[in-house]
């Protein structure tokens, strides 16, 4: 942190979400933490000294709020229970599952409920004060859903947006939500409300005409809520920095480091990789799976085929996360015993954060990467990977199920997570595709990701919003 002093007294742009850009530790020192969202909408805000209304990490903790280097970061406490309710039970045990497409069963808890309103006025509180007169607000992601319409009760002048990280469901699931109303009354609280497909903004769209009291608009892209404004529903796919990945993907330690990462790995002629926070959603349990069966029916070679699994810890106080990440190191033993030799695994599990240098040299290194994920709104690996092939090889194998299917289609080996047999074949083609065949569907996902970054994303949700670059 620099030039650490108060907080101005209101900003004209402020991004409300779950999470500060920096993490306060239990010694109460500030630590910066950085992400894909703070990477996208830093330069903006600090450009327009603008303002950052989030939790600090640390329950119970109460900071004041500061400015660091024109960016106002306000902290918005959140008690201990309310971790557990707000954050674990209600957005990571019911709205997480709910939203994609039940892979595991939402649990409905009232008392999850009352504490999801409690910190979501307790944000739009912070957001009202931290925002001037006529100014943008953007709420981001499915903690704060209420945050629109409760902040709109509070100052009728702002310019409001909302944009959802992961899918929008079905109403046909949706529906299943007990609040449901009360979220969808939440986002119309919006003008403009952002999804990762079109596929999610349709299924919003749905959910409103059907739950609410709000009507289709003429262009199908709006909706005129129960009040008589109007909402803008589109789909804004998010991104990573496809430049600065390219750029250090470039760089000669990375590929030194790549070559040594295989050469440490016994010099397998095919190497597999999958990235992932350790989730349910991401159909880990599904690619060990397929991949154990092609050992099993001789198509991949266990002496020269290595499959690395890095898996970030994620949620482990949630109970389904524990299940889950005893049964995939179930599996990664068990793929071992059978298929491994002594000192030589057919599968490395690495259950750490890897540094982002380090990350890059993973995927230099991997032949093919596989994201399978049973449901995601949108997959950054899938766009990470394809990013750091500026050597303009590798092949990725990728679920329709993601929002990034929706854009890389064309390059990717796409596959049904719930096939089994087709995710097999599809490890099998993309490892053993002619290298032409390669070069050719990595050189159009890259055209795709390099052109479509997240500086991109940023700037085109806030040009929606009235925001100009
Ligand atoms: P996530 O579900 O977290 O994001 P994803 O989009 O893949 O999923 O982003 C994960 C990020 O964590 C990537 O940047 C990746 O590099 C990083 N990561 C994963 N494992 C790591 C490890 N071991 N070490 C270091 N870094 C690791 C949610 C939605 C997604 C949506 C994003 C952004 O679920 O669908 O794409 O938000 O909107």
């Amino acid at each position: 942190m620099t030039h650490a002093e108060d907080a101005p007294a209101s900003s004209d742009l402020v991004v409300v979400a779950n999470r500060l850009p920096f993490d306060l530790d239990d010694e109460g020192t500030w630590r910066r933490s950085p992400g894909g969202l703070v990477t996208a909408l830093e330069p903006t805000l600090r450009a327009r000294g603008g303002a950052w209304v989030g939790w600090p990490g640390t329950p119970d903790a109460d900071p004041a709020a500061f400015s660091d280097d024109g960016l106002a970061i306000r902290p918005v406490p959140i008690s201990a229970d309310e971790v557990a309710a707000y954050y674990e039970g209600f957005a990571n045990a019911t709205l997480w599952p709910l939203y994609h497409d039940v892979v595991a069963t939402p649990r409905f808890e009232r008392d999850w409920w009352d504490a999801y309103r409690r910190v979501n006025e307790r944000f739009a509180d912070a957001a009202a004060d931290a925002a001037a007169q006529g100014a943008t607000v953007w709420v981001q992601d499915y903690q704060l859903q209420l945050v629109p319409h409760l902040l709109r009760e509070r100052r009728p002048d702002l310019r409001i947006g909302f944009f959802l990280h992961i899918p929008f469901p079905p109403v046909e699931l949706f529906a299943q939500l007990p609040w449901r109303d009360a979220v969808i009354e939440g986002l119309l609280g919006a003008d403009v409300t952002g999804f990762q497909t079109e596929g999610s903004a349709d299924n919003f769209r749905r959910a409103a005409v059907r739950l609410t009291a709000a009507t289709a608009g003429d262009d199908p892209a709006h909706l005129t809520a129960p009040d008589g404004r109007t909402v803008t529903a589109g789909a804004h796919p998010i991104s990573v920095d496809a430049a600065e990945l390219d750029a250090t993907a470039r760089e000669p330690a990375t590929a030194e480091r790549a070559e040594a990462l295989r050469h440490e790995l016994g010099d397998p002629r095919t190497v597999l990789l999958g990235v992932d926070r350790l989730d349910y959603t991401k159909g880990i349990d599904v690619r060990l799976r397929a991949f154990a069966g092609t050992l099993a029916d001789g198509r991949l070679d266990p002496t020269e085929t290595v499959l690395i699994q890095v898996a970030t810890p994620s949620r482990e106080r949630v109970e389904h996360y524990a299940e889950m990440r005893d049964d995939i190191e179930l599996a990664v033993g068990r793929i071992n015993g059978e298929h491994a030799s002594i000192g030589r695994p057919v599968i490395h599990y690495v259950h750490q954060p890897v540094p982002r240098d380090e990350l890059v040299a993973f995927y230099r290194a991997a032949d093919v990467m596989l994201v399978t994920p049973y449901r995601d709104g949108m997959n950054l690996v899938a766009k990470e990977y394809v990013s750091s092939r500026a050597d303009g090889g590798g092949a990725l194998v990728l679920s329709e199920f993601t929002g990034a299917a929706d854009e890389l289609a064309e390059g990717a080996f796409l596959v049904n997570p719930h096939d089994l047999d087709a995710v097999g074949d599809a490890i099998v083609a993309a490892a053993s595709a002619d290298p032409e065949e390669r070069r050719r569907r990595m050189a159009l996902l890259r055209e795709q990701v390099l052109t479509h970054d997240v500086e991109r994303w940023a700037n085109g949700f806030l040009a929606a919003l009235g925001v100009g670059a």
